[in-house]
């Protein structure tokens, strides 16, 4: 309902819209690829908050592309079958049963999920994995570690013609082997290698803490990929950051312009991070 009564909250959003106009300007027609980490994948309530932001990026002009986990779910239902998992430097052993298991969720459950979350926010998503129209060919990642893929060939038409005609991209994070096996690939290492063979200018990752934190816990707002070598090498960056500031290294070798480190579940992460001068989490770039 219209209302004359021009109390603080209306005037603050207009003035939110006009002082994002820059930015706006500035990502007219880039590429983002945002991965949303299974970690960072919360509520109804958030998950619709997210496809809202999605689609207002693309209705600035944004080409979003989205590249998605679901480790906890995959645990969950691996649990339920009474199948066990273990991790090996952050990839999982996926045995035969276990690829299939991880197919079924991925590509079934959480992919479905962002898709129609996106499509009841009026956007037009559509879900695929990286086994749809070659989209990433792999190659085993190493034998010890089973189905687990490492991307070797991309075949990223298919995400410009989407893009071409509205459509928004939804990645399940599996990977066609070249004998027709089914290859289970990390979600970070996946968004890293669409975005490089995009050229994307942004990379979002999407995840279940603020960033990359120095020795003193507090976040680390920009980071050269020598910082990143430096800060590995020293320990500052340790646990489940290395393969994340790995692949934003990988991606920015690829042609990416910019990666950021950010947490999924602040409120709208994505448009702080892209349409205010606060930004957010850790920004990586050459
Ligand atoms: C991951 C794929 C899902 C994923 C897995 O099986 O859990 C490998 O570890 P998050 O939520 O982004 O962690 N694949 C090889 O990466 O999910």
């Amino acid at each position: 309902m219209r209302t004359q009564n021009m109390n603080r909250d209306w005037i603050a959003t207009a003035r939110t819209l006009s002082s994002a106009l820059p930015y706006m300007q500035r990502y007219t027609g880039a590429t983002v690829v945002i991965k949303l980490g299974g970690h960072a994948m919360g509520s109804d309530e958030a998950m619709e908050e997210f496809a809202r932001d999605v689609v207002l990026m693309q209705m600035v002009g944004i080409q979003p592309v989205v590249v998605h986990g679901g480790g906890p779910m995959i645990n969950a239902m691996l649990e339920k079958l009474e199948i066990k998992s273990e991790f090996v430097n952050g990839k999982r052993v996926t045995d035969k049963a276990t690829v299939e298991v991880v197919e079924m969720v991925l590509s079934g459950t959480v992919n479905k999920r962002i898709v129609q979350a996106i499509n009841m926010a009026s956007g037009k998503a559509v879900g695929l994995s990286g086994k749809d129209a070659n989209l990433m060919i792999c190659d085993q990642t190493n034998p010890d570690l089973g189905f687990v893929g490492t991307p070797s060939y991309m075949n990223p038409t298919v995400l410009q013609d989407m893009a071409a005609n509205g459509t928004i991209p939804v990645i399940a994070p599996l990977g066609a082997g070249r004998n027709g096996e089914t290859f289970n690939v990390n979600g970070d290492t996946a968004a890293g290698a669409i975005a490089g063979a995009l050229k994307a200018d942004r990379l979002l990752l999407l995840t279940d803490v603020s960033g990359v934190k120095n020795k003193d816990g507090e976040v680390i707002t920009e980071l050269s990929a020598q910082m990143i070598r430096d800060f590995i090498e020293d320990g500052t960056i340790a646990g489940g950051m290395i393969p994340k500031t790995e692949t934003a290294l990988d991606a920015i070798k690829d042609g990416v312009r910019a990666v950021v480190i950010l947490d999924g579940r602040a409120p709208n992460a994505c448009l702080l991070e892209l349409f205010t001068d606060h930004g957010a989490g850790s920004l990586i770039r050459a």
